[in-house]
């Protein structure tokens, strides 16, 4: 049997020398290590024919041609491994240590970053978030906010029209030109108290320039409940500013108009680059128009069911654009939409 075992031992040695590829080498396997019938499996299935005198022996040396065997066949393999990628081109060749590839990390928009902040102030002073329709009706863009048709104020909203006309044949559909016919729906399915907050894309059909563009982007704010004032308005506002550039930026109210709001005012920020001295981005007026806001006018109320004897609403318009410009000294609204990812990639 020992004789046996060393002819095994010189056949399977000189096969695996001889064998070329792993397909001659899987062959090898099989017969003399196949877990059925290989070589060596047989002579262990024979020992139970065998004397027991030579059994113990026998077991020791087939057991040790095993473990040859099987480390002769690892360092084969090894080998064939080793010469098949050498054959490769060198540029398929792994070297695992070299650094691995950094994937590209996305990022929001600035615009998307600073309407994000804009909201989270007002949700953590209690304001919900919305969303409205981009494409809107007359009734709600306009009328309901006291701007009927041919009102003068209808020429502050250089409108886009779409191409759609009611059974009165009168234009009726249009891109949206302010988030505050968000105040309308809202208050039309909500009973006071009211307070949320819409951001969202308007359109102007307007020339564009440095501070101004045709698509840009508004957070609105409404609230409503029983006495609130314009202190309530001004108080909100300071709060905001003071959360997106801080103590020491100066702001500053005025009044203005806008048909939906009595009082009505503008909220304005002092200029990021001339520090207030007056320059191209802020018209030589030293301050940059954020806002616009006021009382909600009680016929508002009225419309939507609302007492406007018992309540009193606070709403205001920003401008997130303008916000991003001042936030990060950006002198041209522009910017933000040319896609030029060096840019983009700064925020
Ligand atoms: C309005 O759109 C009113 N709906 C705001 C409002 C809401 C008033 C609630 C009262 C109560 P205005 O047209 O001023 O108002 O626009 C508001 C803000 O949007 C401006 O202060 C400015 O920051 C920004 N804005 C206006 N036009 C443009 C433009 N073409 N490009 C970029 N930002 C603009």
């Amino acid at each position: 049997m020992q004789t046996n075992l060393e002819k095994i031992r010189a056949e399977a040695e000189s096969e695996l020398a001889a064998a070329k590829d792993a397909a001659d080498i899987e062959r090898w396997r099989n017969k003399f290590l196949g877990r059925k019938d290989g070589a060596v499996v047989q002579i262990l299935r024979g020992l139970a024919q065998m004397p027991i005198d030579e059994r113990k022996a026998v077991g020791e040396a087939a057991n040790s041609l095993k473990v040859a065997l099987e480390a002769a066949l690892a360092t084969k393999e090894d080998a064939a491994k080793r010469e098949a990628l050498a054959g490769q081109p060198e540029s398929s060749k792994v070297d695992v240590t070299l650094p691995g590839v950094q994937p590209a990390i996305g990022r929001y928009h600035p615009i998307t970053q600073t309407m994000r902040e804009i909201v989270g102030a007002f949700s953590s002073m209690g304001f919900q978030a919305v969303e409205g329709p981009e494409v809107e009706i007359d009734y709600y863009n306009f009328e309901a906010l006291n701007i009927p048709k041919g009102h003068p104020a209808r020429d502050m909203f250089d409108t886009f029209w779409v191409d759609y006309k009611n059974d009165k044949g009168e234009r009726a559909m249009l891109l949206r030109t302010h988030t505050s016919p968000m105040q309308i729906r809202v208050m039309e399915k909500q009973k006071p108290p009211v307070r949320v907050v819409v951001s969202g894309k308007v359109f102007r059909y307007e020339a564009t320039d440095a501070t101004h563009e045709s698509i840009f982007h508004q957070v609105e704010g409404l609230a409503v409940d029983d006495n609130l004032s314009l202190a309530d308005l001004k108080g909100t506002l300071y709060e905001f500013a003071r959360r997106l550039f801080g103590a020491d930026r100066k702001v500053r109210f005025r009044c203005d108009y806008f048909p939906f709001v009595e009082p009505g005012v503008d909220m304005a920020i002092d200029c990021f680059n001339c520090g207030g001295q007056g320059c191209r981005i802020c018209k030589e007026t030293g301050w940059l128009e954020i806002m616009g806001a006021g009382m909600v006018h009680p016929s508002v109320l009225e419309r939507v069911g609302y007492d406007s004897k018992q309540y009193t609403g606070l709403a205001f318009g920003i401008g997130v654009e303008r916000v991003a410009m001042l936030k990060y000294g950006i002198d041209d609204i522009r910017h933000f939409y040319a896609n030029d990812m060096r840019f983009l990639r700064q925020f």
